[in-house]
């Protein structure tokens, strides 16, 4: 399957979820809340965590609809992220996947709420996923573990304060990469390891899962420096040029877009490298890898 193929399944199951998931909670919070949920959860993202989760559960040998219920959780932690990330104490965006972004569209404490309050509605959804799956609650223990440490301070949110810290700073590569691996990285590997424990890896398999998502986790990020160079609002979703905006320290910063782009293919071949060592070789895994590295928003 091709990567917009891929894309687009991971698109159709993750948004069927997340439109119960508004629904749900619709019935139990007040109306304001109600609609602001269903604009955080109803949102065009290009969905390519849940497109990882499903491709690597499928690379481990998994074939149960019941997958896309981890994709969703992944999906709802990103999200989450996103709508803290815009907030006037972060990155102060006006502009999130093609619309305003929460706060603008509502207000910060909104904002700030629903982004909370998605928290524990994809512990949720990952325990509701991981019943349907029939995996049983030490598996179960250690797929949370996975999603809630990729999100927590070695992870996203660690990630993400180093970033913030080092605004209007010189990082160099060694530090560029623990911002990158933490902010942005360990979700993207973590949608790879739980792909693959939902399917029961372990051992050999579950490692290269775990290494193809490190070295794709990065190469996303690499990316994501190179659009924010290259690319315009319209095209991207968000606004552009926000780096140099906030004078954060980047990729193509340190080594040119073209050293920026040659790193991020260097990855991505590392990639899929792991798998194929690991007698784990999948096409789905490839095209997403390549994707990766080659998107254009
Ligand atoms: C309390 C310090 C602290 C942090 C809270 C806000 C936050 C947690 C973390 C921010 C993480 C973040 C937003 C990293 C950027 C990751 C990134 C490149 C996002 C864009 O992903 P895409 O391109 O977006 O997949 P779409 O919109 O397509 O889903």
């Amino acid at each position: 399957m091709s990567a917009d193929a891929l894309l687009a399944e991971a698109r159709e199951g993750t948004d069927r979820r997340l439109h119960q998931v508004a629904d749900q909670l619709a019935a139990t919070v007040a109306a304001g809340m109600a609609e602001a949920f269903s604009y955080a959860l109803h949102s065009p993202g290009k969905r390519v965590r849940p497109a990882l989760v499903l491709s690597a559960y499928r690379a481990a040998g998994g074939h149960s609809p019941g997958a896309a219920g981890v994709a969703a959780a992944v999906e709802i932690v990103h999200t989450y992220s996103l709508v803290h990330d815009d907030l006037p104490c972060m990155d102060n965006d006006d502009l999130r996947r093609g619309r305003a972004t929460m706060h603008r569209q509502f207000d910060v404490r909104t904002a700030t709420r629903v982004g909370f309050l998605l928290v524990p509605v994809a512990a949720q959804v990952l325990a509701d996923a991981a019943g349907e799956l029939g995996l049983e609650s030490s598996l179960m223990g250690t797929m949370a573990a996975t999603l809630f440490e990729a999100g927590g301070i070695e992870g996203m949110v660690g990630g993400q304060w180093l970033d913030l810290e080092a605004e209007r700073q010189q990082l160099d590569l060694p530090g560029l990469i623990t911002v990158h691996r933490g902010k942005t990285g360990a979700l993207i590997q973590a949608s790879c390891v739980l792909g693959g424990l939902a399917a029961r890896a372990s051992g050999d398999g579950l490692l290269a899962l775990q290494r193809y998502g490190a070295d794709i986790g990065l190469a996303f990020q690499i990316a994501d420096d190179v659009l924010d160079v290259i690319g315009t609002s319209d095209q991207l979703g968000k606004t552009a040029g926000k780096d140099e905006a906030l004078s954060k320290s980047t990729y193509p910063q340190l080594l040119g877009v073209e050293g920026a782009r040659a790193e991020a293919e260097r990855l991505a071949r590392s990639a899929i490298a792991h798998l194929e060592r690991a007698g784990l070789a999948s096409p789905s895994l490839g095209a997403l890898a390549h994707y990766i590295v080659t998107r254009n928003s």
